[in-house]
């Protein structure tokens, strides 16, 4: 399997997060995608290759000018103001408050985002931009042909939406490989988020549409991040009304219950006619993740890939999330070496 890769991540490195009413350094770092690179090489699971650069219309396609342009421009502007430190939102336009964009840096970061944990730093863009072309080239590749390919994008994605960033997410690189696909003339395309959190931006970039479907394995929202998507009911809305599934699960899930979870998600793809795959891949659920509460073990990732590989469809894999750095070499190339072993 090919995998592409560029080291502009390299250029986004965020100070600091909250978490548990503690600053802590972002766990969301560039030796995440270090790791992966290095276990995809030892393992010799493929080719290495640089992005081509398909410029920005795939990537308008999903998100707004008016959010790219903000998004782009948004570290010069801090630095014209003097700006010391990551650009961080910390006023929202919650319930009770206006939705409008005001002139300031730090009101309209607000509202472009959902949550603080998606700093800008000086290089954010290029790094999200590099992923988001990495995800494109990978497409590319299945689009010539390949039954798969490995986008090992970082910053993450899946959480960001159309005109709104937030839980490490810049850019939704799933959604804008997805698109492309139906761009090019592909019917019917089927995304499988197996992070450990809700792809809540996946979800509502294509919450009406029926030409995308959607199928999220998750921590329960009620007890974990995002808190406000991913709940079961979400069937999709209008045209979309039935490609939409979320199967949010306890905390402490074991490999038991999550891949009963991940039966049904593929019996779903199965019955919608999915022409390709696109996988959002997060190792979040390992057993030993900082920030996540289930109990996924390294073997169980080859499983994984075994049952992804058993729907038989051209797959684009993705990565998103996991934090236990030190594993999630082994866990997403698990991933990746049980779908071709299958
Ligand atoms: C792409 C991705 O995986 N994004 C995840 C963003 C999660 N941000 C919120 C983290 C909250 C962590 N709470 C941890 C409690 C540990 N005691
Ligand atoms: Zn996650």
């Amino acid at each position: 399997m090919l995998t592409y890769y560029s080291d502009d991540h390299h250029l986004h490195h965020g100070k600091c997060e909250l978490i548990d009413g503690q600053l802590m350094p972002c766990f969301e770092k560039p030796q995440r995608a270090d790791h992966i690179l290095a276990r995809v090489k030892n393992r010799q699971l493929g080719e290495v290759r640089a992005p081509r650069d398909f410029g920005l219309a795939p990537i308008e396609r999903i998100h707004s000018k008016a959010y790219l342009e903000f998004f782009k421009g948004a570290w010069a502007s801090w630095q014209e103001q003097g700006g010391k430190g990551d650009l961080l939102p910390f006023t929202w336009p919650a319930r009770t408050l206006r939705r409008m964009i005001p002139n300031d840096l730090h009101g309209q970061l607000g509202y472009y985002s959902f949550d603080g944990g998606a700093p800008i730093t000086a290089g954010t863009w290029q790094a999200a931009y590099s992923a988001a072309q990495v995800a494109l080239s990978a497409q590319a590749e299945i689009a010539n042909g390949a039954h798969s390919a490995f986008a090992l994008c970082r910053p993450p994605g899946h959480h960001a939406a159309g005109d709104v960033m937030g839980g490490y997410c810049y850019l939704n690189n799933a959604a804008i490989a997805a698109q492309a696909f139906l761009d090019q003339g592909r019917r019917k395309v089927a995304i499988l988020d197996v992070d450990y959190h809700h792809g809540n931006g996946t979800q509502d970039i294509f919450y009406q549409r029926s030409d995308v479907l959607f199928a999220s394995i998750h921590g329960d929202p009620a007890e974990e991040f995002p808190f406000f998507l991913g709940y079961a009911d979400e069937l999709g809305e209008g045209a979309g009304e039935g490609c939409n599934f979320n199967y949010p699960l306890p905390m402490g899930s074991t490999w038991e219950t999550w891949s009963a979870a991940l039966e049904q998600a593929c019996q779903r793809i199965a019955d919608y006619g999915a022409e390709v795959l696109v996988v959002s891949l997060g190792v979040d659920t390992y057993m030993e993740d900082p920030i996540s509460q289930f109990k996924l073990d390294s073997p169980d990732y080859l499983a994984m890939g075994r049952r992804i590989a058993a729907l038989g469809l051209p797959t684009l894999f993705i990565m998103e999330g996991g934090y236990a750095v030190e594993a999630i070499g082994v866990n997403a190339v698990n991933v990746l070496e049980g779908f071709e072993g299958a």
